[in-house]
């Protein structure tokens, strides 16, 4: 398989918000031409069509319904090319270690993703997604009072880091819709494929799954 070599630009940071702790923004985190090497990746890998959007499942499967990972669903190490990416992000001091769980998400425009937490039994407290493709708009829930809505533009090529706060007291988002409004200007959704880099923590299986079986629900 072809090895990605990830160039070492310093990345631009940037905070959309100082309102939610924890949450870090991080544009032009790779390159276009990674980004496209990163694609063709993807796009030759066999897709999930159980949800309601296609996804690909890396190192564990992850079961939506029961929102659980246990030592049986185990798939094996991630590929060359996400072990690569999940190191550079150790690398740049993103996660304190090399993720070894990534799901991959595709959205059609007018798809979307439905608030929720990260299962905390499941996953380590460091979560990041990196977009390609299309931006979208990320909204954020405060869990305590839903009032409290703060919409984070992510651009294609970048990244957004939860942890503490953002990690675990607020839900996130992705409306589906068409179009985003952002600053006043619209954006039109293409095709956006996030790639979401996790650390597993392990609960003990109670039955054999198979990842063949693993319920999942139209409705995530
Ligand atoms: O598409 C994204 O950036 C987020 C994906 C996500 O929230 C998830 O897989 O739980």
């Amino acid at each position: 398989m072809e090895q990605l070599v990830f160039s070492f630009q310093s990345p631009q940071e940037k905070d959309p918000t100082d309102a939610i702790e924890g949450l870090k923004y991080i544009e032009n985190y790779i390159s276009e031409k990674e980004q496209n090497e990163l694609l063709k990746q993807v796009d030759n890998q066999p897709w999930r069509n159980d949800l309601k959007r296609r996804v690909q499942h890396y190192g564990f499967m992850y079961d939506y319904k029961a929102r659980k990972v246990t030592p049986d669903m185990r798939i094996g190490h991630l590929p060359e090319w996400l072990k690569t990416l999940g190191q550079k992000l150790h690398r740049d001091g993103y996660v304190p270690s090399n993720p070894d769980q990534v799901i991959i998400n595709e959205y059609e425009p007018g798809q979307g993703i439905t608030s929720h937490i990260d299962c905390e039994p499941c996953f380590a407290d460091t979560i990041v997604s990196l977009s390609l493709g299309s931006g979208c708009i990320m909204d954020f829930t405060y869990k305590h009072d839903k009032t409290q809505k703060i919409p984070v533009w992510l651009a294609p090529r970048s990244i957004v880091v939860l942890k503490d706060e953002a990690r675990y007291k607020w839900l996130h988002s992705i409306p589906a819709r068409k179009v985003d409004v952002w600053k006043g200007q619209s954006y039109p959704r293409q095709r956006r494929v996030s790639l979401t880099f996790r650390e597993v923590k392990l609960m003990p299986s109670s039955r054999a799954v198979s990842s063949q079986s693993i319920p999942v629900t139209k409705r995530f």
